[in-house]
C-alpha cells in the first residue's frame, strides 16, 4: 500500500457547513425518519449514529493545535461502513456500475460483496458472516458516493446528478482529475472530515473525565492500547466485524483498527488522508495514534480501506422534522 507521511502543513479545504442547530433529536430517531421517508427505495438502510457534541472545542495541543477542533454538533457513524450497508447502495444504484462503485476483489478472500447478472441488472449480495464487516476495497470517491446517495435519500436508480453525483459533494471528472472537490453547505451527510474523524477519536474533556489536555493519544479514550482494545496486529484479512471491541468516549467503534478509514482532507496533491491504522497495523500502535496523519491516492483501492461517514444533526426538511417529531416525541437533546 502506498502511503505518504507529512508533515504539518495542513491546509483545511472544507468550508464550514452552515448548520441549523435549533433543533436537535437522537440520532437513531432521524436515522429512522430518513428510512421511512425514504420508502420509495429499494433497499432503504439506517446509518447508525452517535452525536458529538462539545462544539467549539479547542485543537489537540499534540500535534501542534491543528486537529480536532469542531465549531458545530454533528453525528458520526457509530461504525466504519459496512458491506451490508455498501451492498444496499450498489443494489440500489449499481444495476449498471458507470463510475466502478463495485470492485471484483470486493468478492475476493479479504473481501465481502458478490455481484450477479450483467451490465444493465446487476445485483449484489453480503458475503455469508461478513455483512457486518466494514467495507473495503473503496475509493475516496465511492465514498462520496455512497454520502451523496444518503444525502439524496437513498434514491434507486443509475449513477446522475439525481443519485451520486451531487449532493454533499458536486462530482465533476474535472474535480475528480484536479482532486479539488469539497463538501458543499447545506451537507446532510458526508464522508467525515479530518476534524471531525479526529475529535470523535481522540476528545475527551478533562472535565469530562478525559486527559488532561483533552485529548486521548488513542482512540479508545486512553493513552495506552492493547489488541483487547481494537483489532490490529492482526494476521492479513482478518477483518472484525464492526463493534467487536468496546467503544470509545464518544461511542464510537473500531476508530482505531480494523480498516483505515478515509477523510476529506488533501494531504499531498493527489491523496486523501486516512487515519486510525488498520487490522494489518503492526503490534507497535503507532498508525493508530493521533500524530500518525497518512494520506493516500484517492483512488486508491485497500483491503484494508474503508470510511465513516458524517450527518448533520437535524434533517433539513421541514416535513422530516415533523416526521421526527412524532417518532422522537418528547426526547431530549442528547449530549456527548
Ligand atoms: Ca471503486
Ligand atoms: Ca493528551
Ligand atoms: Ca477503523
Amino acid at each position: 500500500m502506498t502511503r505518504h507521511r507529512v508533515g504539518v502543513s495542513f491546509h483545511s479545504p472544507i468550508r464550514e457547513p452552515a448548520l441549523s442547530l435549533g433543533r436537535l433529536v437522537p440520532a437513531i430517531s432521524v436515522a429512522a425518519a430518513l428510512t421511512i421517508a425514504a420508502s420509495t427505495a429499494s433497499a432503504s438502510i439506517t446509518i447508525p449514529t452517535v452525536p458529538i457534541g462539545n462544539p467549539g472545542n479547542a485543537p489537540d495541543p499534540l500535534t501542534g493545535n491543528l486537529y480536532g477542533a469542531v465549531s458545530y454538533r454533528y453525528n458520526i457513524g457509530t461504525t466504519e461502513v459496512t458491506n451490508a450497508q455498501y451492498a444496499a447502495f450498489l443494489n440500489a444504484v449499481a444495476a449498471t456500475d458507470t463510475f466502478n462503485l463495485y470492485n471484483t476483489n470486493m468478492a475476493g478472500s479479504f473481501g465481502g460483496i458478490t455481484r450477479s447478472g450483467s451490465a444493465g441488472s446487476y445485483t449484489y449480495s453480503t458475503v455469508s458472516g461478513r455483512a457486518n464487516n466494514p467495507v473495503n476495497y473503496v475509493s475516496f470517491w465511492d465514498a462520496t458516493r455512497f454520502a451523496n446517495w444518503l444525502h439524496n435519500g437513498q434514491p434507486t436508480g443509475p449513477q446522475n446528478n439525481s443519485t451520486t453525483e451531487n449532493g454533499a459533494y458536486t462530482l465533476t471528472p474535472g474535480g475528480i482529475s484536479a482532486n479539488t472537490i469539497t463538501r458543499n453547505a447545506g451537507w446532510q451527510w458526508a464522508v467525515t472530515s479530518e476534524n471531525e474523524w479526529y475529535k470523535a477519536a481522540y476528545h475527551q474533556p478533562a472535565s469530562a473525565g478525559g486527559d488532561s489536555d483533552n485529548y486521548w493519544l488513542y482512540p479508545t479514550s486512553s493513552n495506552t492500547i492493547t489488541t483487547a482494545q481494537a483489532n490490529y496486529n492482526n494476521v492479513i484479512g482478518n477483518i472484525t466485524a464492526v463493534g467487536s471491541y468496546a467503544a470509545n468516549f464518544y461511542g464510537t467503534f473500531d476508530m482505531g483498527g480494523n480498516v483505515w478509514e478515509w477523510n476529506e482532507a488533501i494531504v499531498f496533491a493527489s491523496s486523501r488522508g486516512i487515519r486510525g491504522g488498520s487490522f494489518s497495523s503492526p503490534s507497535a500502535p503507532l498508525l493508530i495514534r493521533s500524530d500518525s496523519r497518512f494520506g493516500t491516492f484517492a483512488t486508491d483501492e485497500f483491503n484494508d480501506l474503508g470510511f465513516r461517514v458524517s450527518q448533520v444533526p437535524g434533517p433539513g426538511s421541514v416535513a422530516l422534522l415533523g416526521l421526527v417529531g412524532l417518532i422522537a416525541g418528547g426526547a431530549r437533546r442528547r449530549r456527548a
